[in-house]
């Protein structure tokens, strides 16, 4: 394997010529454990074609490297412009075979000509998924500060342009064919007393009225909520009592967007999930994974067993064929490693979680619930989440286009990244800290 030359990893034959000294193996692994999970009266194929079709968007804004407000240690080849993004992103979707689109971010991903950047992607074999907003930075050139808000700002003219800049997202989305626009704010206050707490949610039900009357028919609306940061007393959208109340105000476009990290620490998530499910508003999730008060960890690096039981609520929807229809997103800051891998990894990860979660025997669980049978209700979760299914994450990677058997090992020996530094000379060494 070390004389393969230095490839572009999306070349399909360098990734062929990378999976072939692991087919065998591959196959002897999938079969051992096909044969176990017949035994269990799983059809392991079957589950492998689900997982094969999961496919999870990219975040634009997480292919540079990420930051704190402390400091930003930026890596070599950090792509420059929104177009060497996606060619980023179309390496992390060639070694995964899950990530077939981009989440673009504006300001940050402005564009001259969106048409080329649609042509781009195309050629790229990427689509483009939600729209994301951003009025919790000032932009250059523009009139108002969003110093003290955007939507819910006391100003009139704030609350306009914020609005303005949230319908300018969905008519550059809709050049690029994307089919919703993810809601976001900052707003909140520091102190109690600084902001009036009925008042304030009002005004962005008035102003968030304004941007869904500007949707396509075929958009959604995502609501995004997140308990505290920028704001650290009173974030205006916290939690999601606030943003399923906004969505059930607005209309049936919107709906509630679940990132992980958005949560105090312990929060049962997938009830939360669950209770979402039950008012039809679950419209999609950023996916990343926390500790304390970080949001943007990489998915599963922390408490991956949380990770399924929300991967269980879906399925368990799915089985009592509850119609769901979610935006999938990585929404992940990656600080000391290569965002790349850290993608290409946390991808996987979503997919372990789901393998997992498609493995629970429902009927049995139903039973022991049932009975108030507790302790081999929990086993039933359990069994499904200790069983080591790369096989069939390695399977479903080979079963799609371009996919492959050892993504990072891949990845690493294309030497992309060198190539990158050499061809992105000028990348930003900017170390001051920062979201991106
Ligand atoms: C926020 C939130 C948004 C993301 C920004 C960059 O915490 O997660 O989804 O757009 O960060
Ligand atoms: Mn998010
Ligand atoms: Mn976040």
């Amino acid at each position: 394997m070390n004389t393969l030359p230095k490839a572009n990893p999306r070349d399909r034959d360098y990734i062929a010529a990378s999976n072939k000294p692991y087919s065998a193996e591959l196959n002897a692994d999938y079969e051992t454990l096909g044969l176990q999970l017949q035994r269990r009266g799983i059809d392991i194929d079957k589950i492998t074609r689900t997982v094969a079709a999961f496919s999870v968007a990219l975040p634009s804004w997480g292919v540079g490297t990420g930051g704190t407000r402390f400091a930003r240690f930026p890596g070599p080849g950090e792509p420059r412009n929104v177009f060497e993004k996606l060619e980023d992103c179309a390496v992390i979707h060639a070694l995964s075979g899950a990530t077939p689109s981009v989440s673009l971010h504006l300001p940050w991903d402005r564009a001259e000509d969106y048409q080329a950047l649609r042509t781009h992607a195309q050629k790229l074999g990427l689509r483009f998924d939600a729209m994301n907003s951003n009025t919790f930075q000032d932009q250059r050139g523009q009139s108002q500060s969003y110093k003290f808000g955007s939507l819910t700002h006391t100003s009139a003219a704030v609350r306009e342009q914020a609005v303005a800049h949230n319908v300018d997202c969905i008519r550059i989305g809709q050049q690029l064919g994307s089919k919703a626009l993810t809601l976001w704010i900052g707003d909140g206050g520091n102190f109690p007393g600084q902001h009036h707490l009925a008042l304030t949610y009002e005004r962005y039900l008035q102003s968030a009225a304004q941007v869904y009357t500007a949707l396509p028919s075929d958009w959604r609306l995502l609501i995004e909520h997140k308990m505290y940061e920028p704001a650290f007393y009173s974030t205006v959208i916290q939690d999601w009592g606030s943003s399923m109340m906004a969505a059930q105000t607005l209309g049936e476009k919107a709906m509630c967007l679940v990132d992980l990290g958005h949560h105090a620490p312990n929060v049962n998530i997938e009830m939360i999930v669950a209770r979402l499910i039950h008012a039809k508003r679950l419209g999609g999730f950023h996916f990343n994974d926390s500790k304390y008060g970080d949001d943007d960890l990489d998915s599963g690096s922390i408490d991956p067993y949380r990770l399924f039981l929300i991967f269980n609520e879906l399925v368990d929807a799915d089985w009592r064929r509850v119609p769901l229809s979610l935006a999938h997103m990585l929404d992940q800051s990656h600080n000391v490693t290569d965002p790349i891998e850290s993608l290409i990894i946390s991808a996987t990860e979503l997919m372990r979680a789901y393998s997992q979660a498609l493995l629970v025997d429902r009927g049995m669980l139903a039973e022991h619930q049932q009975k108030n049978d507790a302790l081999m209700a929990t086993l039933m979760l359990k069994r499904a989440f200790t069983t080591d299914v790369a096989p069939i994450l390695a399977k479903a990677r080979v079963m799609n286009e371009a996919a492959i058997v050892d993504p990072l090992a891949t990845y690493r020996r294309s030497g992309y990244r060198a190539a990158c530094a050499e061809a992105r000379p000028n990348a930003t060494t900017s170390t001051s800290s920062g979201i991106v």
